[in-house]
Order: structure tokens, then sequence, then C-alpha cells
């Protein structure tokens, strides 16, 4: 296989426009899709959540290496889906109802497609009704509710509430995350894990996927 070093770079670097032309470059030059996420995009995005946790990158580098691989998956997802290469598992996020902010769920969600998980993006404002759909209808294992107004923070609770109405609470796991969303909070409402940045967020969701 072709070194694609300068792929893992341009991700880590956050630059876009390079990690989509090399993307493109190699898928035509033949390379297998799913070892280019493997090889450099997972790790690239490992790399970037090392560097967020050490204090090396913040925010914003964050968001520029997530739209880098966004770009980079574009190319690659629909050779995925057509070689019908096995994620590691599918998950569900939203921000709960009555939220409207998504930049914190839009990186989580990023980190986790490029971690190798199927991401459903159930958006905003989403009622706990829409996630108990997505486990019926799209077979999810992990629900990601993300909230950021502590107004908010008890629709996570009802979205618990609405997994456990419709018998689906013991077929998925429920991570939950945002500025206001603290571990005791998680334990209080039967979550199975709070995470408070989007690199141990992939952390958490692969251990909750190994031990589903
Ligand atoms: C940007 C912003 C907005 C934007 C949102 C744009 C958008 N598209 O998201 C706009 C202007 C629309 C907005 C609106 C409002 N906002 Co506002 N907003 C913010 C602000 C400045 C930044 C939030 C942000 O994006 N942070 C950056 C991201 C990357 O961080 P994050 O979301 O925390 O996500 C990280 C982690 O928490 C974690 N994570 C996040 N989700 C998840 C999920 C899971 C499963 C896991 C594991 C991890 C995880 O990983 C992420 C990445 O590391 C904050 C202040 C602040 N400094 O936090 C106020 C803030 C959240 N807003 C606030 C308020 C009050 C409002 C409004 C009510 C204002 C108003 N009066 O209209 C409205 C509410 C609208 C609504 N219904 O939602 C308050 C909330 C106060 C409170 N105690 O509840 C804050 C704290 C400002 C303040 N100090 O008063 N807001």
């Amino acid at each position: 296989m072709v070194d694609l070093s300068p792929l893992r770079d341009a991700i880590i670097d956050g630059n876009a426009k390079m990690a989509k032309a090399l993307t493109d470059q190699a898928l035509k030059e033949g390379t297998d899709p799913q070892s280019i996420v493997t090889t450099y995009l997972i790790p690239a995005m490992d790399e970037v959540g090392r560097r967020f946790e050490c204090n090396e990158y913040f925010v914003p580098e964050l968001l520029i290496a997530a739209r880098a691989m966004k770009g980079s998956m574009e190319l690659i997802r629909p050779l995925l889906v057509k070689g019908g290469v096995q994620p590691i598992a599918t998950v569900a996020i939203g921000t709960v109802k009555g939220d409207l902010h998504d930049i914190g769920k839009n990186l989580v969600a990023s980190m986790l497609e490029g971690g190798g998980f199927t991401v459903v993006d159930l958006g905003v404002d989403v009622a706990p009704e829409k996630f108990v759909a997505s486990v019926q209808e799209k077979g999810v294992n992990i629900i990601c509710l993300s909230a950021l107004l502590t107004t908010t923070m008890p629709a996570m609770k009802d979205t618990i509430a609405a997994l456990n109405s419709a018998g689906l609470r013991g077929k998925v796991k429920v991570m939950i995350g945002g500025a206001p969303v603290i571990q005791r909070y998680s334990d209080e409402i039967g979550a199975d894990g709070y995470s408070d940045n989007a690199s141990s967020a992939v952390q958490l969701a692969r251990k909750l996927a190994a031990a589903a």
C-alpha cells in the first residue's frame, strides 16, 4: 500500500482541501478504502484527540480537523457501504428536545465516524420518541445525547425513560455529554456513561460497544 502519511498529516493540520485531494488520488490508484480509514484517518483523529487532551489543540483545531476528516469520509463512505465493511457499532446522536446547540454534538459525531462507527445524526431539538424510533428502525446500538442548557438536561432523563417504556433500554447503551453535564448526573439518570470531550467520547463508545 502506498504511504499516505501526508493524508494523516493533512487531517491533523485540518487541511481539508489537501485531505480530500489525497483521498481522491489514493482511491483512484486503487487503495482499499477501509485501510485508508483504519491506517490513516482513525490514527489521525486519535492524534488530534490526544493533542486536545493535553491542551496542545483547542476547540477550533478540533473543528477544522473534524471537517477535514469529514471531507475524506464523504469520498470513502459510499465505497465502504458498497463493500459491506462492518462498522464497530451504529450510533444515533442528537441534541435533546428544546436545545439547538450543535457544535459539540457535531464534533462528537465526526470523531465517532472517524473512529469507525456508523453515525445517524438526528440533529437538534430531538424528542425522546425520535431516539426510540432510531433504535427500532435503524438498529442503533448506542445513543448519544447532547445538552448545553441546564433547562434541557431533564430531556436526557426523559429519553432514557422513553427507552425504558418502549422496552428497549436493555438493547441500547446511552452516553451523555455537553458542557453542563457531569458524571454524577449521568449516574443519577441511569445513563451508561458520560464524557466531557469528543475524543474521550470515542473511547467511551468503544468500551460500551465492546461490553454490549
Ligand atoms: C455557541 C452558543 C450558542 C449558539 C449555538 C450555535 C450552534 N449551532 O450550536 C446560539 C447563539 C444559537 C445559542 C443560543 C442560545 N444559548 Co448558547 N451558547 C453558545 C456557547 C457560546 C458555546 C457552546 C459551544 O458550542 N461550545 C463549544 C463546544 C465544542 O463545546 P460543547 O458543546 O460543550 O461540546 C463538547 C463537550 O461538552 C462534549 N459533548 C458535547 N455533546 C456531547 C454528547 C455526548 C454524548 C458526549 C459523550 C460528549 C459531548 O464534547 C464536545 C467537544 O469536546 C455557550 C457558552 C460556552 N462558552 O459554552 C452558550 C450557552 C450554552 N448558551 C446559553 C444560552 C442561555 C442560550 C440561549 C437560551 C440564549 C437565549 N436567551 O436565546 C439560546 C438557547 C437556544 C436553544 N433553544 O438551544 C447558556 C446556557 C446557560 C445554562 N446554564 O443553561 C451558555 C452557557 C452561555 C451562558 N454563559 O449563559 N448559543
